[in-house]
């Protein structure tokens, strides 16, 4: 069985999102946040500290995006990936990562300089820095929406997932109300199926049979 570590609305909800999309059996087991200082045994698991860990079998995987194409891959044929032989192949891959290593790591500045850290070591001017960064980088979705409905493959695939996930962090950041209005379409759509609702309600079934509250951001 696959084993998922996982904080509320964590980058481990893109792995989560994609087993709910994929209809595979998994565990999904909830971790405070930060485990680092929340739930320090963890760091037996995971000397990183961090989520998502997966599991599956003799596989262990610590990276959201990656985690996405191999469970997409390994557990395919699936439309949610695009095959080599594909022309959006290149796209599909620049897409699933462009979501982690573009779009997620400015917001993670924003967050932890407007949010995690304590009142003496917030910093208004990198958070402003960054959410302009942010905001500056998802002109490349709006133009890629120009063309069609999702960002590659002219279909929904773990690219959508990986990038769906930075915008699901903005909006908890209460960055969406600057996305431009093909990119809240987008967004939109990608929060209302079936699948991500699926995915919202087994971290909450999971957070309260493990006794694990949902991760509450202070306000800005
Ligand atoms: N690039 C990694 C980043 C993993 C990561 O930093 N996860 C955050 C949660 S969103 C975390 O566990 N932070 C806790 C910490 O850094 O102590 C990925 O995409 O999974």
């Amino acid at each position: 069985m696959i084993i998922l570590y996982h904080c509320s609305r964590a980058r481990s909800f893109r792995p989560l999102w994609t087993l709910e999309e994929l209809g595979l059996d998994y565990e999904l087991k909830m971790l405070p946040f930060p485990p680092r200082v929340l739930a320090p045994d963890y760091l037996q698991t995971n000397p990183l500290g961090t989520v998502p860990l997966m599991l599956d079998g003799e596989t262990r995987m610590t990276e959201s995006a990656a985690i996405c194409q191999y469970l997409v891959t390994r557990y395919g044929p699936t439309a949610l990936a695009v095959a080599p032989r594909e022309p959006a192949y290149g796209a599909y891959l620049n897409w699933l990562h462009f979501g982690e290593a573009t779009l997620t790591f400015p917001q993670t500045l924003v967050l932890r300089y407007s949010r995690l850290e304590p009142q003496e070591r917030r910093n208004p001017q990198v958070v402003e820095d960054y959410t302009r960064w942010f905001l500056a980088r998802l002109r490349a979705i709006d133009a890629a929406l120009l063309s069609q409905p999702y960002v590659c493959a002219h279909r929904f695939t773990a690219a959508d997932i990986s990038v769906g996930f930075a915008l699901m962090l903005a909006d908890r950041l209460d960055l969406s109300a600057r996305f431009s209005p093909r990119i809240t379409d987008y967004w939109q759509r990608l929060s209302t199926r079936e699948r991500f609702e699926r995915a919202v309600a087994a971290e909450e079934r999971a957070g309260l049979a493990q006794r694990v509250p949902p991760t509450v951001l202070k306000p800005a």
